[in-house]
């Protein structure tokens, strides 16, 4: 099931169909969720892209430039086919998939950061983000209008990197304004200051400061833009989705080449499609030669997924199935956390099995029986697609 609210506005959820049909609407509910924030250039395809991603038209798009201003936010569910399986097995009366938040917001322009445009006090917005997807327009569309009167998406990135830097570089000059002794009160906080005062004026990202996880840590507060992991969600025509050619296989190149990491998406296309009923979306993807998997959504919340470093474990029951996200390389104790922070506090052990041993032990009684469920302690490191039931003192 798809959620969609308008930020400051009544929640209202949504009656569209999951995203590619695979999430049960009636058993599952909306749970705590990482957000992601949808910047770029305006008229580039992010409201369009927000309702490909939550299957609604809760965004309006429309051809021309700042259609967004008030922020949209919306929740995703993420579907997995592994936790489908397992309820099943289990019988389970719900199940409940991890999400992820999508926010969708105003365009950036070239001098934001100095008031052009609809200026850059709503990145306040994006600072809230775990993650950031960077929409880059590669789609020749004549009738789109777009604000730099050309289609040239190495130099929209540019532009949109710059406005990012000097809105973070914004939220450092106010800081050492506002605190003049930060040097004698926070002196981690004030040489993680310094390192990012001097590199983003010198045009590099916060990630590229060379700061050191005590100085990431002090400055966390403050939201820095170009600290987060980012993705670049290369907007294109649908049939450049299986095997792009030309402009968008250039860009593609250019950001592997940069180290960056790029999703190709359709958005005006995709958002079309997450709207039809699940068989024609079917039918309509077949024509071009895809599967759901391979459309671009599929492709950027999978990506979002690792980009923020986490795996999924699972719970599985009679009462409920349920997938929960952790951070990779977490230990046990941290996953019982997830659920609850006072299992963490007292965990005592954890049995575990992969997912696809307990589908085919055909249950937890008959996995015992051979032998399949593991004891781990404190030092285990959860693995992805981990069932787990922890044994707790709480
Ligand atoms: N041809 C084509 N048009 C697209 C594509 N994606 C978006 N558009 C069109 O581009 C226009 C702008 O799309 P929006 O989704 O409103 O763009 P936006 O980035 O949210 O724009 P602002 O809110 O103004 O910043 C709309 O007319 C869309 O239909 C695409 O992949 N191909
Ligand atoms: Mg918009």
């Amino acid at each position: 099931m798809l959620f969609g609210a308008t930020w400051g506005r009544q929640f209202v959820p949504s009656l569209r169909a999951a995203w590619a049909g695979t999430a049960r609407l009636s058993t599952s509910r909306r749970v705590g969720a990482l957000k992601t924030g949808l910047v770029g250039l305006p008229n580039v395809g992010k409201s369009s892209l927000f309702n490909a991603l939550l299957g609604t038209t809760q965004a309006e798009a429309a051809n021309y430039p700042f259609c967004t201003i008030e922020p949209n936010v919306g929740t995703v569910l993420l579907p997995d086919e592994r936790l489908d399986r397992l309820a099943h097995q289990q019988q389970a009366q719900r199940t409940v998939y991890t999400t992820l938040q999508y926010v969708d917001i105003a365009g950036l322009v070239r001098d934001a950061s100095q008031g052009a445009g609809l200026g850059n006090q709503f990145l306040a917005n994006i600072r809230e983000c775990d993650l950031v997807v960077h929409v880059v327009r590669v789609f020749p569309d004549e009738n789109v209008t777009h604000v730099e009167e050309r289609i040239d998406p190495l130099a929209d990135i540019d532009i949109i990197e710059l406005e990012l830097q000097l809105a973070d570089l914004g939220q450092i000059e106010r800081l050492r304004a506002k605190h003049k002794n930060l040097r004698l009160k926070e002196p981690v906080m004030h040489a993680a200051a310094e390192k990012l005062h001097h590199g983003l004026n010198s045009g590099l990202p916060a990630s590229a400061c060379e700061l050191t996880e005590e100085e990431v840590a002090a400055v966390r507060s403050l939201g820095l833009i170009t600290l987060k992991p980012m993705i670049y969600a290369i907007n294109t025509e649908e049939d450049q989705l299986a095997e792009p050619t030309g402009a968008t296989a250039e860009l593609v190149s250019a950001l592997a080449e940069r180290g960056q990491h790029g999703v190709l998406v359709s958005a005006k296309f995709e958002s079309e499609l997450a709207i039809l009923p699940p068989e024609d979306r079917l039918l309509f993807l077949e024509d071009l030669g895809l599967t759901p998997s391979q459309t671009g959504l599929g492709k950027l919340v999978r990506a979002s997924y690792q980009r923020l470093d986490l795996l999924s474990f699972f719970t599985a029951g009679v009462t409920e199935a349920r997938a929960w996200s952790l951070q990779r390389g977490a230990m046990a104790p941290q996953a019982a956390g997830v659920i609850h922070s006072d299992f963490e506090k007292h965990f005592i052990k954890a049995e575990v099995i992969a997912w696809d041993q307990l589908l085919e032990a055909g249950g937890f009684s008959q996995a015992r029986e051979r032998g399949w469920i593991r004891l781990e302690g404190r030092e285990y490191a959860v693995q992805d697609g981990d069932v787990i039931v922890f044994k707790t003192a709480a």
